[in-house]
């Protein structure tokens, strides 16, 4: 008879391939070893490691799902099991991660011509250099179609000129993905570099939330741009919205990882935790808190493995990516919180972890299209109505 792994329901570890196996236990043993000891004081000092990305690169965790290129050549699948192990240290490290993997590397192998493939990427496999990706606009956040960032033709090239807001890496970046309208109105995709003349990215301070991952502007004032660092092979909202297709999918696995985080750290207080003579795991509405929280976990999961499974053979589509972006950040939201409550005082405490996983996880919800746009995605998808404006 099969046994019930109450951390595992479902038993997603049997439906694995080894090597994804393989590739989740070296992003576990990494992640815990490294990056955890190291995230009170990131978070709480707003630090980011650039370290991190060579220590990533080292493993092969960046940009794994690349063939070739000094990537790892690795699934979807696997490319999910290792977003949900960083993600279960911090939303900002998985942040980090997945758009130098999705937004950065993807975009120049799926539309780069070879020889930016062959410059880039192996660069930014090993985390020697840093990319950012750069969509959203000041004016311009769920609304990307509306950007007012412009690229002119001028002999050899384009110059570029507008502003990027809340742009992931980019003050620690060397490469820049930036898109921007050509004079005829169509969105293309361009790569910048750190250096040229009149390119900045400043950092953004204050942040409350996803603190030990950096975020900045990028300021275009009339960069010239040569024209072989124009991304040859896609032009339109198609171009930004596929990288997105991949980073939301992974998203969807990392949420979960949050979410696995603070439902274990819950568990185990409540086990130790002791009020009215008894631990307060001995109380019904605790116990219904943790059947919530394993059954959204379990539930997230199965459907994050089912829609990369369907992506590694071709078939998935952007509404079920939407799907469970949506859902997993929701719920992982949903899981934090009450994990934060069943945490009492200690709850807010750094050394407890889930106040700070609740906070990041407030981003994760709104970045990469916010919950109720994913809502309004397959909302269309299912009258046929466009209700966004
Ligand atoms: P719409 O008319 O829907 O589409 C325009 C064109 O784009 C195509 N398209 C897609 N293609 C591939 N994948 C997708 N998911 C696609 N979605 C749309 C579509 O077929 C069409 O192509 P064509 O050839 O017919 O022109 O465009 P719209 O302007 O009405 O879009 C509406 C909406 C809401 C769907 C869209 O704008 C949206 O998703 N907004 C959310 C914006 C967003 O997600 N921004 C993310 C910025 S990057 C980020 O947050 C990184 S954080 C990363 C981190 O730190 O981890
Ligand atoms: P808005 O679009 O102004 O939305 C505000 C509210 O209005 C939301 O609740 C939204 O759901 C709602 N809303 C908007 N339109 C509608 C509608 N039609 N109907 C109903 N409700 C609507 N972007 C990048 O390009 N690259 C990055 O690396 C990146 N990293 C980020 C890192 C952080 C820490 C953060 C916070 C953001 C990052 N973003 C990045 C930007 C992110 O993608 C946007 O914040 C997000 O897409 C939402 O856009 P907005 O902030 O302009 O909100």
């Amino acid at each position: 008879k099969a046994a019930f792994k109450w951390e595992d329901p479902f038993n997603l570890d049997a439906e694995l391939t080894e090597d994804e196996r393989l590739i989740r236990d070296t992003a576990r043993d990494y992640c815990q070893s490294k990056l955890l000891p190291r995230v009170k004081e990131a978070f709480r000092e707003e630090k980011t490691d650039p370290a991190i990305f060579r220590e990533m690169g080292e493993l092969g965790l960046l940009g794994s799902m690349i063939d070739g290129y000094g990537c790892a050549g690795a699934s979807y699948v696997a490319y999910g099991l290792v977003a949900r192990e960083v993600e279960g240290v911090d939303s900002g490290y998985r942040s980090m991660m997945s758009v130098q993997s999705s937004l950065v590397m993807y975009p120049i192998y799926a539309y780069g011509s070879e020889a930016q493939r062959q410059k880039y990427l192996p660069k930014l496999a090993t985390g020697e250099w840093i990319g950012c990706f750069g969509l959203t606009e000041p004016d311009h956040g769920s609304d990307p179609g509306g950007m007012k960032t412009r690229a002119r033709q001028v002999p050899g090239g384009y110059e570029l000129t507008g502003a990027k807001m809340w742009i992931s890496n980019s003050p620690l970046a060397q490469v820049f993905v930036v898109w921007a309208k050509t004079e005829d109105g169509i969105i293309r995709g361009f790569i910048l570099e750190k250096g040229m003349k009149g390119l900045s990215a400043p950092k953004i301070n204050g942040k409350l939330s996803l603190r030990a991952s950096i975020t900045g502007e990028i300021v275009m004032d009339s960069v010239f741009v040569p024209e072989e660092n124009m991304l040859p092979n896609v032009q339109g909202l198609k171009g930004p919205f596929g990288c997105l297709n991949s980073a939301r999918y992974g998203i969807a696995w990392g949420a979960m990882g949050a979410a696995e985080a603070c439902w274990h750290q819950a568990r185990q207080y409540v086990l130790d935790r002791k009020q009215f003579n008894r631990p307060l795991a001995a109380n019904q509405i605790i116990q219904l808190k943790l059947a919530n929280m394993q059954t959204e976990i379990a539930l997230g999961l199965t459907a994050a493995l089912r829609v990369g499974r369907l992506r590694d053979a071709g078939q998935e589509t952007p509404e079920m990516i939407s799907l469970i972006k949506r859902n997993n950040c929701g719920k992982a939201l949903d899981i934090a919180r009450m994990a934060r409550d069943m945490h009492g005082g200690n709850g807010i405490h750094e050394d407890y972890h889930v106040m700070r996983h609740l906070v990041n996880l407030e981003t994760v919800n709104t970045y990469e299209g916010t919950h109720d746009v994913h809502a309004l995605i397959l909302g269309r998808a299912m009258t046929g109505i466009q209700a966004f404006y």
